[in-house]
């Protein structure tokens, strides 16, 4: 699925876009799972059973309404993440001989002018890894139009460097939009930007450090997302800030200094242990 052109494409601009990455029915079923995990229905709860409690969605009416690693909760969540097909996507964008999942998230945006997302590098909110040589996937779940707020990645922006988180996120605000970007842009550049408005079931692939986010939804239909995310090889565990982590059981059994591989955070691409 993934070309040479698609790998040159990443690498110079930080994101590459594909009309399709999942079949309809692979979106049918992934819708299903999302409204069973926004009404509290887990058919695969992977926690340990000492917090396995109702998950309310982050976020106010207004804003995108965010479920994270909602694999751990549901059946088909988990296998959608645990697939090696797209692992071996992350990987060849990444040029990494293996992958695994570290996050997911669900993302359901509010129709009639909600909030924007603000742009920000998804490295800024996973310390716990010391390299930035991570990946993400956000796939389309409905048709995404240019009014309902498509995610849109700032081309180049992955060669920036590392930056702060903004001062908000998915309560964002229209005026400080991109202040996430002003600590690295460089001074006299122009910002060209690349915008998801794809059928269900097409995605962006961005780099760890490309700036990204989404306007508001000016739509009168709800926009559905799940992103899925990827750690290469080269990642190793900073254990000292995993504790600060809203999932701390996430890290169980992982070596500070040793990959970001365990139970909850799979191997997904090459798979070893096929019988
Ligand atoms: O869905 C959005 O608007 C933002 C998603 C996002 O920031 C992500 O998937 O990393």
């Amino acid at each position: 699925m993934i070309t040479t052109h698609h790998v040159e494409a990443f690498r110079r601009d930080g994101y590459v876009i594909l009309d399709r990455l999942i079949d309809d029915q692979t979106v049918d079923r992934i819708k299903a799972a999302m409204a069973r995990v926004y009404e509290g229905n887990y058919t695969a709860d992977r926690r340990p059973p000492a917090i396995r409690k109702a998950v309310a969605p982050f976020g106010s009416a207004k804003s995108v309404q965010w479920v994270l690693n909602a694999r751990v909760l549901d059946h088909e969540l988990w296998q959608l993440s645990i697939s090696r097909e797209l692992g071996e996507c992350a990987a060849r964008l990444l040029v990494s001989p293996c992958v695994s999942i570290v996050e997911d998230q669900l993302l359901a945006k509010p129709p009639n002018d909600g909030l924007p997302v603000n742009v920000h590098q998804d490295y800024s909110y996973w310390p716990f890894s010391r390299s930035n040589h991570l990946i993400s996937c956000w796939i389309a779940l409905c048709d995404v139009t240019s009014d309902m707020g498509p995610l849109l990645c700032i081309k180049g922006s992955h060669k920036w460097g590392p930056a702060k988180r903004p001062s908000e996120l998915i309560l964002g605000r229209e005026d400080n939009w991109l202040e996430g970007i002003s600590e690295v842009k460089p001074d006299e550049q122009a910002l060209a930007w690349g915008s998801a408005e794809l059928k269900a079931g097409g995605c962006v692939f961005f780099h760890a450090l490309t700036f990204h986010g989404s306007r508001a939804n000016q739509s009168n239909r709800w926009r559905t997302a799940m992103s899925l995310h990827w750690a290469s090889e080269e990642c190793k565990a900073d254990l000292a800030e995993t504790r600060h982590h809203n999932y701390p059981y996430f890290f169980a059994r992982l070596k500070d200094g040793g990959r970001l591989v365990n139970k909850y955070m799979p191997q997904v691409y090459p798979i070893y242990a096929e019988h």
